[in-house]
């Protein structure tokens, strides 16, 4: 034993926030951990000596914030995702440190100008979309509201492609967010773990006779931790965002090198580094590859023995996991996470079977993002088999108990068995990762009100009918700090005069602001701040795509990923619609309109490149149309990322949410425009519903079919083309694409997307032109009334604070798992 006393450590000194003082850390870091003299630095280098000193201030908190854990006992939450779609995390960061104006005088007593260096930050989109930015939004909201928490995914080298545009084609080039390094990141050495795929289960005794079992893989990689602190609101707390990149076990075989095999000697290796090189760009369409099954066993067994080891460390056993862990998975991506717990508490721990599967299903609760049938993942039993022997045991293992259970209430017919099993039968054998999901966690929830109620009556009707407590709504949110005070600090700094600062930390006290709506001098400075964003806008359009726009025209956005189901082809036929009306109808007095719209396609997704394809051709027919007269303009903007969003968001008019009714879970893009004063056209879809119970009906234009009436169609079927025939404007708009109007050098380029509409039209596309068409001339009216449009838009902002990640937060930390 050691008896020497313990030597005391002395705890660095704070760190001071004048702008002086950070000046001379930026030096210093320039020179002795760039190795730079600031003379010859480049703006890259100037970026990292800041977010180094910056890092530094978080350092403190983020270390008191883990002694906390350990010395209060507090329960852990551990958010399971394969996406996390960040951005830029500068801004991010010196904003909640209340730091903005220190920083940015400190740069500029150096001669550095702070817009110019944060936008070289790379833009860190290891994320598809929504799903993948409300885990972003979930990092900031957790630290803000003091849950201790965990990030996990995979920290992919290449995030989502690059969106290029050739002759109006979606081209997809790799993006390279660590070519100048991460200064955000730590790397943690001792935090490595190993993961194994295939091989074979070899069966033992045990001492108590009952049969153990022991997983041999074939082949193993190494995986390594990084990470990212995230600091919350006015920097109260700091969580951690941990990402596991892969790496071999044998960096290099050296017998085979030099035997002369240079190339062989790093194939393992190689395989190694590929496992987390890039992020699948599918977004609810399915990634049925099996490197993704590898990427998604890799994280989930990477964290799952992180969250085991840390328990330990700390607790006596496993029993109080339930008590003290809170793992959440991020749709079904991590979903093998429920065979690979039992496999860890059962194989390697010790634990029965039936102990093991309460302390899991205590333990783990699941996130349902899409009742899309294409997108609910399954694995081939096969592949599953070769790749994971022992957790396809496992799951059939589980799926015996759980359909005993279920025939022993004698409530379910055989087809309703069928529905609940974790193996689809019908044509090839299938693993049913949503099932699996469900049936190993105690809490199922959707995104939205609409969407969970109908999980119940859709994908998961029949295991509703078997664990009735399970399911449950926790609607999206967004951080106001980013999606408001960060990227609107125009609009941020008018609320402030107006109602003061309470908002800042509640977004719900926004409230107050709608005393404003009315109020004509208060109109006048919000419209003037969204007149600002939108120069700013149209400086960006002109300098990145050569084009015009006017400010002063309404701005119409549809940003988000390009699928059928969320519409952008109901938008741009309208478009067409409104060229044919402006031209026929010359005489009218029609509003000015921009419709922008951004996003990338699924590379594998043919009808949604052409339809990015179809907005190009369109918006250079009617932009280089004389008799137009400027009145109606069609920008696609390319690649649409989380600083484009930051630059549109705040600049938009009308924001269009317009999915098919059913099809959008959530949305979350929809509030982030309505906060910003954005009125929003939209169907009652997803979140969509309860924005209409938030900002009142008067100020939101909702039209078109409801989700019950599109299901009635669907079975009932329904006659696009008499719907067509029916309607003279979209007759005319239709025929005008599909017979080649807008694409001369191939005239059937849009024939086939055409005539799906025709045939059986399963977007509702003709079904709910007109209603959509009529909705945009009744937006035309209002936003001819200037003060009509100011007060309702005022109202969206005013009413819009519910819409905050905060409260979600909140609501999982006390429904879900019981923390914070
Ligand atoms: C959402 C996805 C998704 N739902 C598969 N599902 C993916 C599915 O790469 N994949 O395989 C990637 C993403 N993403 C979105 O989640 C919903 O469509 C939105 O409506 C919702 O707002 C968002 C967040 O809940």
């Amino acid at each position: 034993m050691n008896t020497a006393a313990k030597p005391t450590i002395p705890s660095p000194a704070p760190r001071s926030s004048k702008p002086e003082i950070l000046a001379e850390e930026i030096i210093e870091r320039l020179t002795y951990r760039i190795g730079k003299d600031a003379k010859v630095a480049k703006p890259h280098d100037w970026l990292t000596a800041t977010i180094l000193v910056v890092r530094d201030r978080i350092i403190d908190k983020w270390m008191e914030s883990t002694r906390n854990v350990y010395a209060t006992g507090a329960k852990r939450v551990y958010y399971l995702s394969l996406e996390f779609l960040i951005g830029r995390l500068m801004r991010d960061a010196v904003s909640n440190l209340g730091l903005m104006e220190e920083v940015r005088d400190a740069l500029a007593s150096l001669g550095v100008d702070v817009a110019v260096i944060a936008g070289l930050e790379p833009d860190a989109a290891l994320g598809n979309g929504g799903l993948g930015r409300l885990a972003a939004c979930f990092m900031e909201s957790m630290a803000t509201v003091d849950v201790p928490a965990y990030g996990y995914g995979i920290r992919y080298v290449h995030g989502l492609f690059r969106q290029q545009m050739a002759d109006g084609w979606q081209v997809e080039l790799p993006e390279s967010w660590l070519a100048h390094g991460n200064p955000w990141e730590f790397e943690r050495r001792e935090s490595a773990y190993e993961i194994g795929f295939g091989g074979a289960v070899d069966a033992a005794n045990s001492p108590d006779g009952e049969p153990r079992y022991i997983w041999k893989p074939a082949e193993r990689v190494i995986a390594a931790a990084f990470d990212t602190p995230v600091v919350g609101w006015r920097g109260k707390r700091v969580n951690t965002l941990r990402l596991w990149s892969a790496q071999p076990i044998d960096p290099i075989l050296l017998d085979a090198f030099n035997a002369g095999d240079h190339i062989g000697a790093l194939r393992e290796s190689n395989k190694a580094e590929s496992l987390t090189r890039v992020l699948y760009p599918a977004d609810a369409t399915p990634a049925g590859q099996e490197l993704r099954l590898r990427q998604e066993f890799f994280f989930s067994s990477a964290s799952l023995q992180d969250i085991l080891r840390r328990h330990l460390q700390q607790y006596d056993d496993f029993t109080s996991l339930p008590d003290k862990v809170a793992i959440q998975l991020n749709d079904t991506h991590p979903a093998v996470s429920v065979a690979e717990l039992m496999r860890l508490l059962c194989d390697v721990h010790g634990l029965e079977f039936d102990q093991a599967w309460d302390i899991t299903r205590g333990t783990i609760a699941y996130t349902n993002h899409t009742l899309l049938p294409e997108a609910l993942e399954s694995w081939p039993v096969p592949l599953f088999e070769r790749l994971l022997p022992r957790h396809m045991q496992i799951i059939y293992a589980i799926n015996a108990k759980v359909l005993l259970e279920a025939r022993k209430t004698k409530n379910f017919s055989d087809t309703e068995i069928r529905s609940i099993s974790l193996i689809e039968e019908s044509g090839s054998r299938r693993v049913r990762m949503g099932n699996l999901a469900f049936v190993g966690s105690h809490s199922i929830n959707g995104v939205s009100a609409l969407h969970t109620d109908l999980m119940k009556v859709t994908v998961f009707a029949d295991l509703h009918k078997l664990y009735p407590d399970r399911i449950n709504n926790k609607t999206n949110g967004i951080t106001p700090r980013r999606w408001l005070q960060q990227c609107n600090p125009g609009l941020t700094g008018l609320i402030r005069e107006a109602i003061g600062d309470d908002f800042l930390d509640d977004a719900e006290k926004l409230r107050p602001l709608d005393k404003f709506a009315n109020d004509g001098a208060f109109q006048e400075k919000f419209a003037a701040v969204k007149r600002a964003n939108k120069v700013a806008l149209a400086n960006l359009v002109a300098s990145r795509m050569g084009v015009k726009i006017d400010p002063s025209a309404m701005f119409d956005i549809q940003i988000k990923r390009i699928h059928e189901y969320k519409r952008q082809l109901l938008n741009v036929i309208e478009a067409v619609a409104l060229y044919d009306q402006i031209r026929s109808r010359p005489e009218l007095d029609w509003v000015p309109r921009v419709k922008l719209f951004a996003g990338k396609a699924a590379p594998s997704y043919h009808n949604a490149k052409l339809i990015i394809k179809l907005i190009n051709d369109v918006a250079r027919t009617i932009n280089n149309d004389p008799a137009v007269r400027g009145l109606l303009k069609v920008v696609f903007v390319p690649n649409y990322n989380v600083s484009l969003a930051e630059v549109m968001v705040p600049a938009a008019d009308l924001s269009e949410q317009i999915s098919t009714a059913g099809m959008e879970a959530s949305g979350t893009g929809n509030m982030k425009f309505g906060l910003n004063g954005a009125l929003t056209i939209g169907t009652l879809d997803g979140a969509n519903v309860e924005m209409r119970d938030n900002v009142g009906e008067d100020n939101i234009k909702i039209f078109g079919l409801r989700a019950d009436e599109v299901a009635d169609l669907r079975t009932k079927g329904h006659n696009p083309r008499a719907i067509i025939e029916g309607s003279h404007e979209l007759a005319q708009a239709l025929s005008a694409i599909g017979s080649g109007v807008f694409s001369p050098d191939d005239r059937n380029r849009y024939s086939e997307l055409i005539d799906g509409i025709y045939s059986h039209d399963w977007f509702m596309v003709a079904a709910d032109f007109d209603a959509y068409a009529q909705a945009q001339r009744e937006v035309d009216d209002l936003w001819n009334d200037k003060a009509a449009w100011s007060e309702k838009t005022i109202r969206n902002t005013a009413r819009m604070g519910w819409f905050s990640s905060d409260r979600t937060i909140r609501q999982y930390a006390k429904e879900i798992w019981r923390a914070g």
